[in-house]
């Protein structure tokens, strides 16, 4: 690998992520942004960075050879599911696939047309799943007799606004992650056993409707959502388009990960990582673009396929070399 010539970094899709990994390439001078696709006509995107080219979504195969990673920063309902194998057979990629339960069966299907092709892709990165997920597995590693507990917010979870975005009748929406700060208390406690998903958090959702659509419709299909909202008990608002753009701008989130175990009979541990972000989507953008130089390292490695954070050594993240991190990093 030339470690002088610039990482040749794409976006696919140009949303609240794919604006934030444009703002993430300012601060990662190793990398270079070479282009931005999207879906919309490419002449009413206004990049960040003035002269950074804007291409239409279906030109994309046509550059293969002048991409190193392509990062794609689709939703996970409708768009990765379709663009992650498709893109993984001509780039490597990385992306954001945050439908917990379906990472296995994601895995598999970009898995195949990476390996076929020889292309890496990084898939589920950003901070859950993504850094908690790495915390999760380093705290019951450490502490194999123990609890882990995982909160998110008060914060906008950009997967959950996604999803109610995409229910026909819908205009805009935004939901809200409330944790339940009496289950917050008991697992800082070290309450065991876990506590079920429906103590630790409520969601709730501001909705803004099309012309004309009837309200109770909208509600059922939200809060009988699997993977988003049918575990838990979630309260919907109808609101005005103004009163979105007003009040439901900010898109702070967080959360922790505390991991706390016995390493003997009266000998407790606790490890706890926390977030507080002002901008989830830019925080998830600087992770993914991390993950992009890592991904542009496995692949001159010759390790081609699907991987996870969990497949990617730390030291690959930092653009520092192996040799500069053992000599100051350690
Ligand atoms: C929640 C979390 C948010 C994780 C972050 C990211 C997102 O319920 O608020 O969609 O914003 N699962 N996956």
């Amino acid at each position: 690998m030339n470690m002088t010539e610039p990482i040749r970094v794409a976006i696919a899709g140009h949303g609240n992520l794919g604006r934030g990994v444009e703002a993430a390439m300012g601060h990662n001078p190793d990398m270079q942004l070479v282009g931005i696709y999207t879906r919309r006509p490419p002449e009413q995107l206004r990049p960040r960075q003035p002269g950074t080219p804007v291409f239409a979504m279906e030109t994309q195969p046509g550059h293969a050879g002048r991409i190193d990673v392509l990062i794609l920063c689709g939703g996970s309902r409708e768009d990765l599911p379709r663009q992650g194998p498709e893109y993984a057979a001509l780039f490597n990629t990385v992306d954001s696939f945050d439908t917990h339960a379906r990472i296995p069966e994601y895995f598999t299907a970009v898995d195949a047309p990476a390996k076929a092709n020889r292309r890496t892709a990084l898939i589920s990165a950003g901070w859950d799943p993504g850094m908690f997920s790495i915390n999760r597995i380093l705290g019951e590693a450490l502490l194999p007799d123990g609890e882990t507990y995982t909160f998110w917010g008060d914060g906008l979870s950009q997967g959950h606004s996604d999803a109610v975005r995409r229910i026909p009748g819908v205009a805009g929406a935004v939901q809200y992650t409330r944790p339940v700060p009496a289950a917050m208390e008991r697992a800082r406690n070290g309450s065991r056993p876990a506590l079920a998903t429906r103590e630790k958090h409520r969601r709730e959702c501001f909705v803004v409707l099309q012309d004309g659509v009837e309200p109770g419709p909208v509600r059922e299909a939200i809060v009988t959502m699997e993977h988003y909202f049918a575990d838990y008990d979630t309260t919907v608002n109808f609101i005005s388009a103004e009163e979105l753009a007003r009040n439901h701008a900010a898109m702070m989130h967080g959360g922790f990960v505390i991991r706390s175990g016995k390493t003997s009979a009266n000998t407790t541990q606790t490890i706890e990582y926390s977030l507080k972000l002002d901008s989830n989507p830019e925080f998830t953008a600087s992770v993914l673009v991390a993950y992009a130089r890592a991904v542009h390292r496995l692949h001159a490695m010759g390790q081609f396929g699907a991987k996870t954070v969990f497949d990617v050594p730390p030291g690959l993240l930092s653009p520092r070399s192996a040799e500069q991190l053992r000599a100051g990093q350690l």
